[in-house]
């Protein structure tokens, strides 16, 4: 087999992400910037699924955009300087791509994240990086770390893990364990005892790790930058003797601490298997109490119990520094990272005023909410369209006759024929060529003081005349001797001769449902004397809605004074008419294409044309 690096990582080792795993490159790029990297140590990422794109980073308080390619050769033709890849492939893909990575000789590293990979296909990866020199950590590990250097992935936590273990400069411990927790746990430990750690390697706790103990072991002897080695290892495998002959035979002269966790199993009557796949010992040499004595008779630091560890790496630590073997360097500030906005939110560490408010509707949670009612809820009590309007418009649970009312209104409001003004233009603008809401759209347009819009109007007038305290006919006078139409009177086609049915219909309702209808009766006493000048000065549909809706806003018990009047006043009423008639016009436009009207043109003979007569200079 060819001769593997000592060196994996240095200051300026760029990687390749297999997947697009974008809260690890993140970590990993906060990680550079926290130890001073000139360059993020990632060059680009390779994701089978979509498209070549780049993706959006941070560097420090920069954006920066870095490369994702979809096939592997690309990265590799693009980013010659890799000689890394870390590959989170799933334990399904994993054996494909990581076999395609070994193609490429610049790749010297690769980290596989997966668990669960066959221990066949690990072995045949094993096998390959072994022919091609290629160092392998994983499966089934978070990675390594190089403080002041690189780090794999996830390796380290979150960034005030990084920084509560000084991990963006270098110490002087190396270690290597199986596991990815524990390999947290060392960091803290030989940060808050030492000068801090040198290169940590998870090899993780599959049966065959891709690289063994021994292989970073040795590493680290020959690393000059080392100057002690803590090995974690547990129960399971008889790797850790290898160690133990290395001490014995003087290949290993650095001092080494060591444990080996599972101490515990003695305790049980049978095997127990542990965590990791490896972590079970199958004779009696593979026990966690047989390898610590075996290291410690070799000639390694090996505690009583793990509580004990940290005391001992520290008592050896102390012991080489106080000959001269380590000194440790002067304490340098690393330069502040940002704290993402999510982190810095969920940690309580600031507060943002929200650009937007809302108090109707919350769809974040498990069931969506109108107005606090859960959608569920809302079914189950039916209070219909006419409710959820309420929920939606008024905020409140109305009582089931205002709900009843509300859906009255919207069904007589629903259409009036293809004549009127919003009809029409719904109409002209099917036939036109266009789509359902630009045709829709162009009817609500027309929706005004004239034709359709007159709701608030009518109830802000009548309401203001009713609540002053004058009479029907000073009212009525008022508005004449101040040149004003009176919202809500009037219809080009309805009149007392030829009465509005759905005026009567809601009349008939309101009379016998609502608890009051005090501002419907003083409009319906203007509605005669309107009526006694011309016929067809009715209340029409439009004020009859408003005036009625005030009193219910008024009278149902669940506004006070100002809120009811709040609502005429944000122009709530005119909704009404806007949303019945929405249907009328979406049925207009499907009407039109239905029947493939064709393009309408305004014949010449309804226009009449009054230009004015040409002048002769
Ligand atoms: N006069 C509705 O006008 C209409 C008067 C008035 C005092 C009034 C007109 C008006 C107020 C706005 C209103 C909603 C334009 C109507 C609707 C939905 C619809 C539509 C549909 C549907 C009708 C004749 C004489 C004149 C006027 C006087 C008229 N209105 N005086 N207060 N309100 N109303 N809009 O027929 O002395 O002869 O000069 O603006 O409530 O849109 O089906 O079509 O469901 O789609 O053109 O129902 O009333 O009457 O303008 O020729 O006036 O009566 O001053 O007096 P007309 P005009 P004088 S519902």
């Amino acid at each position: 087999s060819v001769t593997k690096a000592s060196t994996l990582f240095t200051k300026h080792t760029k990687a390749l992400v297999w997947g697009m795993q974008t809260r690890a490159v993140q970590g990993m790029l906060d990680f550079d910037y926290v130890c001073s990297r000139e360059e993020p140590s990632v060059s680009a990422l390779i994701y089978p699924f979509t498209g070549d794109h780049k993706q959006k980073f941070y560097w420090g308080h920069k954006e920066i955009l870095i490369p994702v390619y979809k096939n592997m050769s690309d990265a590799m033709r693009k980013h010659p300087d890799v000689d890394v890849l870390i590959s989170f492939a799933s334990l399904r893909s994993a054996f494909e791509s990581t076999m395609e990575t070994m193609q490429y000789p610049q790749i010297r590293t690769i980290a596989i994240i997966a668990e669960g990979i066959p221990e066949a296909h690990t072995r045949k990866i094993i096998k390959a990086a072994d022919e091609k020199g290629v160092t392998l950590i994983g499966p089934a590990t978070v990675g390594g770390i190089k403080p002041g250097c690189f780090k794999i992935g996830n390796t380290g936590g979150m960034l005030d893990n990084i920084l509560a273990s000084k991990l963006y400069r270098s110490g002087s411990v190396a270690y290597v364990s199986r596991s990815g927790g524990m390999s947290n746990e060392l960091n803290n430990i030989i940060s808050r005892t030492t000068d801090g750690v040198f290169e940590g390697v998870a090899i993780g706790g599959d049966r065959y790790p891709g690289s063994v103990f021994t292989d970073h072991v040795l590493r680290y002897q020959d690393t000059p930058g080392v100057k002690m080695i803590v090995v974690l290892g547990e129960i399971g495998g008889t790797e850790e003797y290898k160690i133990g002959q290395a001490i014995k035979q003087g290949r290993i002269t650095k001092p080494v601490v060591s444990w080996c966790i599972g101490t515990c199993a003695t305790m049980f009557s049978s095997e127990v298997q542990f965590g990791h796949a490896g972590a079970c010992a199958n004779q009696a040499s593979e026990t966690a109490v047989a390898k610590n004595k075996a290291l410690k008779e070799a000639g390694a630091y090996v505690p009583k119990s793990f509580d004990e560890l940290g005391e001992i790496i520290k008592s050896v630590y102390d012991g080489l520094v106080s000959k001269g073997v380590i000194q440790p360097a002067e304490e340098v500030p690393p330069p502040t990272v940002p704290m993402d906005y999510s982190w810095a939110r969920e940690l309580g560490l600031i507060r943002k005023p929200a650009s937007f408010m809302t108090s109707i509707c919350d769809e974040r949670g498990q069931e969506l909410l109108y107005a606090g009612m859960p959608i569920t809820e809302v079914f189950k009590s039916e209070i219909g369209l006419g409710g959820t309007l309420g929920l939606l418009w008024f905020q409140q649970r109305l009582p089931k006759y205002a709900c009843q009312f509300i859906e009255m209104c919207l069904m007589v409001t629903a259409d009036h024929g293809p004549a009127v003004s919003g009809a029409h233009n719904t109409i002209v603008c099917a036939r036109a060529g266009k789509d359902l809401i630009s045709s829709l759209t162009s009817g609500l347009l027309t929706i005004g003081d004239r034709f359709g819009g007159a709701l608030d109007a009518a109830a802000k007038q009548f309401s203001h005349a009713f609540d002053s305290g004058m009479l029907p006919m000073e009212f009525v006078n008022k508005m004449k001797k101040d040149g004003k139409l009176i919202m809500g009177i009037g219809h080009r086609v309805k009149s007392i001769n030829n009465p509005d049915m759905r005026v009567q219909i809601l009349k008939d309702f309101v009379k016998q449902n609502f608890p009051s209808s005090q501002l419907l009766d003083y409009a319906l006493e203007v509605e005669k004397i309107t009526t006694s000048k011309k016929p067809n000065l009715i209340l029409n549909v439009d004020g009859f809605i408003g005036v009625a809706f005030v009193d219910l806003l008024r009278t149902c018990g669940g506004f006070t004074r100002d809120e009811a009047d709040e609502f005429v006043e944000i122009g709530a009423l005119n909704g009404i008419f806007v949303l019945g008639r929405s249907m009328g016009f979406i049925g207009h436009y499907l009407d039109q294409k239905r029947l493939k009207q064709g393009l309408y043109r305004h014949p010449w003979d309804d226009i009449s044309y009054v230009l004015p007569e040409h002048m002769s200079m």
